[in-house]
């Protein structure tokens, strides 16, 4: 079966999506995500340029062969433009082997190993009663796991609290809005958003934190030895981890378990985190991080370390890396938990899928391949707006981490 085409569809039905499509010769069609949050036009020119005139004339039945070519092949490899057009490349290919088989992906990849996806949702408010309002929300539609984030006194706006409930979009403007960090004021905060959610919901759900980057490591283990009582589920990227070395000075000091790794791109960002058994869960998503064959690869180092997955799935990961996602999720072994932030009504009506959620689990459904369509005229109704994640300042000015 050969690669006859493959285009690049950009739509934004509420923010900005990418998506290579794959045409055969057998007719047979597959669907990639390559949206990078802020970025995504660099992916399509990478795709557009450097990408999809390799792959004219190609077996598509060779994932393998053509992961390689792109990532091997490209000399500059890495980096997340190249990984994100890889990753598409590859899940699209996902997607046609498994039509050509007639099979939903994850019997391809082996076969379901769990009855359900356990997720995450999100609950968040501007202060911790709105919180408390929202993780009951939360638990009434019956998830069994739920991330908050909470509005600290003194600090105006915070990542991870919004005004849309189900969705979330801090990609807000062409150029980047900036708001202001207090790292002080946060950790005094924090502790008493978890002490109010256990005192009101007690411990039998589970509850996670996103710090997002902020903190330097040593403030990073205050907090996750400040939050033990509170037995989360996990804490989300407390330092920018390029520095992989610095988690093992969060390691010595807290038992809170360490979920990393969503702005990460190949096995090598996280090969030491993994390795050490620095973290406990590790964030990769499929678009970011090479796709179902590199994500696969991913966590076969991680089953070895006893770390298990927990990809990202924030609105910016589109309904075709969702479902991609999903069968990776039901498949591989050592699955942790996914995290489910809703899209718009309007992005589910131009990427029909398969899948489904009910009662804290999401299904992938049993359609053939990833189980993930566009409606191309919908799609077009939706034109690119440029539009960049936000900066963040210290109180006196000095730059910081988003
Ligand atoms: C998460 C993430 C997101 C990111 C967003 C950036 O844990 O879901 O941190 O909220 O900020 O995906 O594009
Ligand atoms: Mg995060």
């Amino acid at each position: 079966m050969k690669i006859t085409a493959a285009r690049v569809i950009v739509t934004c039905p509420g923010r900005n999506f990418v998506t290579l499509k794959i045409e055969t010769d057998e007719g047979l069609i597959g669907l990639g995500d390559a949206t990078v949050n802020g970025r995504e036009l660099a992916v399509v020119s990478y795709l557009q340029d450097h990408v999809i005139p390799t792959l004219i004339g190609r077996d598509a039945h060779a994932i393998e062969d053509t992961w390689q070519y792109l990532y091997r092949g490209a000399y500059w490899r890495r980096g997340p433009i190249t990984m994100a057009a890889t990753s598409a490349v590859d899940v699209a290919l996902w997607d046609i082997k498994a039509k050509a088989a007639n099979m939903p992906l994850y019997q391809l990849l082996g076969g379901r190993c769990r009855t359900g996806v356990m997720c995450y949702g999100h609950a968040n408010g501007a202060d911790i009663a709105e919180t408390l309002d929202e993780v009951a929300r939360f638990i009434d539609m019956g998830y069994l796991a739920i991330r908050a984030q909470c509005g600290v006194p003194g600090i105006a706006s915070i990542y991870g609290v919004t005004k849309d409930k189900l969705f979330y979009e801090p990609a807000d403007a062409a150029i980047p809005t900036e708001s202001t960090w207090s790292t002080p004021k946060y950790l005094d905060h924090v502790p008493k958003l978890f002490d109010a959610i256990r005192a009101k919901f007690g411990f039998e759900k589970h509850i996670l934190h996103d710090v997002h980057h902020r903190l330097t490591p040593i403030e990073a283990a205050r907090l996750g030895k400040s939050l033990e009582p509170y037995r989360l589920f996990w804490l989300e990227d407390p330092t920018p981890a390029e520095n992989q070395e610095a988690l093992r000075w969060i390691r010595q000091h807290t038992v809170t378990p360490i979920a990393i790794g969503e702005v990460f791109n190949t096995i090598h960002d996280c090969r030491t985190l993994i390795q050490e058994g620095l973290i406990d869960y590790i964030r990769t998503a499929v678009v970011h991080a090479g796709g179902i064959t590199h994500l696969r690869r991913i966590a076969s180092l991680a089953d070895l370390h006893h770390v298990r997955t927990g990809c990202h799935g924030a609105t910016d990961m589109s309904p075709v890396c969702m479902g991609a996602a999903l069968h990776f999720d039901l498949s591989v072994p050592n699955f942790g938990i996914q995290e489910y932030m809703r899209h718009t009504t309007q992005t589910d009506e131009v990427f029909p899928h398969a899948y489904t959620y009910a009662d804290g689990y999401l299904q992938p459904g049993e359609a053939p391949g990833h189980g993930v369509t566009i409606d191309e005229e919908l799609a077009a109704r939706y034109p690119y707006r440029p539009s960049a994640l936000p900066v963040n300042r210290l109180e006196d000015g000095t730059l910081w981490n988003w």
